[in-house]
């Protein structure tokens, strides 16, 4: 493994289908780092995650909730690239119940997030290669809910929706997004450029791709682990276009293209986007609209749906 940077012991070893090699998991100590302060006043020492959460059963691959209830298990993905201030403030506000499973991937930071990672007993992937989709193919041979939350820490997802996400999974949707633009949210984040492009390509997908969205682009939702590799998602050529731009793009305007096309159960709900906090905006707004309108219109000849 060429560059890995070796931050815990080895948890398991997993074979990355996209990369056709094997990978190494490190499970992160949560007491690596004495004397690291945390946002909510308590120390690093010892993991605040608490024990661990029940298993999934062998045979259902589901987690009993309670008497009665069954619900399956949950990953919370973060990635982060040098999210320091946004990760002290808002990691603290994410029940330990919400989620089995917290796979932090992270893009190189240089200003402590990965530490802090670590002083939370975070699962922690170091990526290889640059660029946000890198971080998910990377990432996501080491989920191990069977429904994965996709979480910006940056300040611009809202913590307390996770549960309604992952619910509505369980309730028996493939997809489930906390729109910006429904009804009752409402996003501080968005400068014109960015609204605008968000309703744009929004529009453009519902129109040639079926979907019935009203925010295909945003990161914070819910999805069936699996549909990363039934879609494809994890395939190189999926995303050519971003070639043409020198550039690296998301999944999340292929993944509902795809999941649109293959006319998956999918729903969404109201959800905020607050203003970053502290950072740096990553988006490189014109290079990746247009490396998204040629990819959205490849998809129309490019991926047919298997039936
Ligand atoms: N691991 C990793 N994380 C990244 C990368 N690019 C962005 N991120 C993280 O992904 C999360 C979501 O970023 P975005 O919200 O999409 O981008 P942004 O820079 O905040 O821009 P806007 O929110 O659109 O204004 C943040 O925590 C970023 O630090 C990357 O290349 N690798
Ligand atoms: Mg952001």
């Amino acid at each position: 493994m060429r560059g890995r940077v070796f931050l815990g012991r080895i948890q398991s070893v997993l074979y990355d289908r996209g990369r056709g090699e094997f990978l190494k998991v490190f499970r992160v100590i949560g007491d690596s780092e004495p004397g690291l302060d945390l946002a909510d006043g308590s120390t690093a020492r010892g993991s605040r995650r608490g024990p661990d959460p029940p298993k999934p059963s062998k045979s259902t691959g589901f987690r009993r909730d309670g008497p009665r209830k069954v619900m399956p298990s949950v990953t919370l993905l973060v990635p982060t690239m040098n999210e320091i201030e946004g990760m002290r403030q808002i990691m603290p506000e994410v029940r330990d119940e919400w989620c089995d499973q917290i796979l932090v991937v992270d893009g190189g930071s240089t200003d402590g997030t990965q530490e802090y990672a670590r002083s939370r007993g975070y699962d922690l992937v170091v990526q290889q290669r640059r660029g946000i989709r890198h971080a998910y193919i990377e990432a996501f041979p080491h989920v191990r809910g069977e429904i994965v939350v996709t979480f910006s820490p940056d300040g611009n997802s809202v913590a307390r929706l996770i549960p309604d996400l992952a619910r509505k999974i369980a309730d028996g949707y493939d997809m489930v997004i906390a729109s910006r633009y429904l009804p009752g949210a409402r996003s501080d984040d968005d400068d014109v450029v960015t609204a605008f492009g968000n309703w744009a390509f929004t529009k453009l997908i519902n129109v040639l791709h079926g979907g019935r969205y009203t925010d295909a682009f945003v990161m914070f939702r819910a999805y069936r682990t699996k549909l990363f590799w039934d879609l494809e998602l994890d395939r190189e050529d999926a995303y050519a276009p971003e070639r043409l731009f020198g550039t690296v793009i998301g999944v999340e305007p292929l993944l509902s293209i795809r999941a649109a096309r293959r006319g998956l159960r999918i729903t969404e709900i109201p959800g905020d986007e607050p203003a970053r906090i502290g950072g740096e905006r990553k988006l490189r707004i014109f290079r990746w609209g247009a490396a998204y309108l040629v990819q959205t219109l490849r998809e129309i000849y490019y991926w047919r749906p298997k039936s």
